[in-house]
């Protein structure tokens, strides 16, 4: 289904639209304000602006339950913030303070939240969150869990190998996996038709025979509805599911990056074309906002990060002698989350948790040796019986053809399933 008929057709609740502004309004002034402190060189690592995409991270975070799991990347600060971080966690985050969630390790936005919040850390290395997002999903369905993950990749990320490698992981295994391109047509100095050749990077999804959607990524209402229906979609066992939203990156790749080799013609299509500025022409044209109420949100957000601000800069640097510890993980010092097997484990484990540890595949396995006798099928240890093609489920004529059964032979796929691990 094209993406503008899921919007046109969804309509939310006051309070769901209300959300949505604030959300952005939040992401706004939060990386505002960590400006103003990268300026005063109170931010230590560097600083990237989701300036003029909020509506993707908003709007598609807006679309997991609590239940859900996501990994977010450098522009998804407002996937954080609808997740439940607090601003103080950003800010004392890129200010490396001891009261940071990473206890001042690191100077971005490097953590996570396994045990509550269902956040998985990002990693510098673009892409690599697609297969971890995949393995979540795996893992909820393993455990009998309803979950959806997700996790946001760039243009410029769309093209590494583990972008594709992961995404035919989740197609494969047609796991509850929703990933969000964000298509802002740049990745540092590069523009994306150098570096694609493709109208629409959605296209990738047919090569994994996946669905895909394309969204319009500064229409909050559209992205928050694309998304919706994919996690919902991705729930119901439809397998992965695409989004490009197709935005703008307004600042430079990072605080240091002018970006003076962006058209000044492409930035003014852009900023006319602001996110926020159109959902509010939006909201009040609905009568959902007015001055009044735009007023009360702004004075909640300035309360709340005034607070969270000062709590940043108030706190301390960590101590010198704890540098060492915390860096790798010790089991129940560092994360409390705990595999919670809710199918008896051996259902769970290799080689029973998948297809039977040996099998014939129709039209694939009656190769013969070079002494023209049968050629074993799999892994050495079937000797297929001559012309017929069952052999696993009709009684065999030759008795020593007979695959060993997974509940006769327990001990001997056992050890097959270790040999081949
Ligand atoms: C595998 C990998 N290659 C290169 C880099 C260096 N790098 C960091 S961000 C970036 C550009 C990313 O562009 P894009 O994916 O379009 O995301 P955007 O910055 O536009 O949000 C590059 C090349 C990296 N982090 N990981
Ligand atoms: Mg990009």
């Amino acid at each position: 289904m094209p993406a503008t008929e899921t919007a046109a057709k969804t309509k939310l609740s006051r309070q769901q639209y209300l959300d949505l502004y604030y959300f952005m309004r939040l992401n706004r002034e939060v990386e505002d304000t960590m400006t103003r402190l990268f300026r005063q060189n109170k931010i230590v690592g560097g600083l990237y602006s989701s300036l003029g995409q909020e509506a993707i991270s908003v709007g598609s975070a807006y679309a997991l339950e609590k239940r859900d799991w996501m990994a977010p990347m450098i522009r998804n600060i407002g996937a954080l913030l609808v997740k439940g971080v607090p601003p103080r966690d950003i800010f004392t985050q890129h200010m490396a303070k001891f009261t940071s969630p990473t206890k001042g390790k690191d100077g971005t936005s490097h953590f996570g939240d396994l045990d509550n919040l269902h956040i998985v850390s990002p990693i510098s290395m673009l892409g690599d969150l697609i297969p971890v997002l995949t393995g979540v999903a795996m893992a909820g369905r393993y455990l009998g869990q309803k979950i959806v993950a997700m996790t946001w990749i760039g243009d410029g990320g769309s093209s590494t190998g583990v972008f594709h490698e992961g995404l035919n992981l989740a197609a494969s295994q047609k796991a509850a996996f929703v990933l969000i391109l964000e298509n802002n047509q740049w990745a540092y100095s590069t523009p994306v038709r150098r570096q694609v050749p493709l109208e629409n990077l959605a296209d990738r999804a047919k090569a994994y025979g996946i669905s895909s959607y394309i969204v319009d990524g500064n229409d909050a209402v559209a992205m928050y509805s694309i998304a919706k229906e994919a996690v919902d979609r991705a729930r119901a066992g439809e397998g992965p599911i695409l989004i490009e939203a197709k935005t703008f990156r307004r600042r430079g790749h990072a605080q240091h990056d002018p970006a003076e080799y962006v058209p000044a013609e492409q930035r003014e299509y852009w900023e006319k074309r602001d996110p926020i500025a159109l959902y509010e022409k939006f909201l009040t044209a609905e009568k959902i906002l007015d001055a009044k109420g735009k007023k009360e949100i702004e004075d909640k957000i300035n309360k709340l990060l005034e607070k969270d601000r000062e709590f940043a800069e108030n706190s301390p640097m960590p101590q010198p002698e704890l540098a060492s510890e915390g860096v790798y993980c010790t089991g129940d010092d560092c994360h409390k989350i705990r595999p919670k097997w809710e199918r008896p484990i051996s259902e769970v484990t290799p080689p029973k948790s998948s297809v039977e540890p040996v099998w014939i595949v129709e039209g694939f396995g009656r190769g013969k040796t070079s002494s023209r006798e049968n050629a074993p099928i799999h892994f050495g240890d079937t000797q297929p019986v001559a012309d017929e093609p069952a052999a696993r489920t009709k009684s065999p004529s030759k008795p020593a053809a007979k695959p060993p059964s997974r509940k006769s032979a327990p001990a001997k796929s056992a050890a097959r399933g270790k040999a081949r691990r």
